[in-house]
């Protein structure tokens, strides 16, 4: 027959499992925020955002809407040359990862405006690491 003492002693047991993923998640949670300065920028409603690293860390740079001829409005930035993330870095040869929340397709060459390589990131697709065509970049529209 288990006395009370002992099943006490396993119920407190069985939390401590428990409680402790939880714990670990939220220290794991606590070291990714950082401090504000570094806090990644998260990408709004919309936009199209090329951020400096891979993962959607560093500096960001949120691409402008221009309008087009029919009148609707699109991302568009023919040339990243002499364009800055956030940061001040240079944005040009240098974007790592894409958050895409507009309506349509983003395509980037590797020479603006449409020369080289190109590499296309569908509305509502998010690219973490652009593998061969990181830090290419040099226009997104
Ligand atoms: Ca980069």
């Amino acid at each position: 027959m288990t006395s009370g003492v002992e099943v006490t002693m396993k119920i407190k047991a069985l939390r401590l499992s428990v409680a402790a993923p939880a714990a670990a998640l939220a220290l794991a949670s606590v070291g990714l925020l950082a401090s504000p300065a570094n806090a990644a920028y998260v990408c709004g409603a919309g936009q199209v955002c090329l951020y400096q690293n891979a993962g959607y860390t560093g500096s960001v740079y949120v691409v402008p809407k221009i309008q087009l001829s029919n009148g609707l409005w699109t991302a568009c930035q023919k040339s990243l040359v002499g364009k800055k993330f956030n940061n001040g870095d240079a944005l040009d040869n240098n974007v790592s990862s894409v958050v895409n929340k507009s309506g349509s397709v983003l395509f980037m060459w590797e020479t603006a405006p449409t020369g080289g390589a190109m590499y296309g990131v569908s509305g509502g697709e998010s690219v973490s690491s652009l593998g061969s065509f990181d830090n290419k970049a040099s226009s997104a529209c």
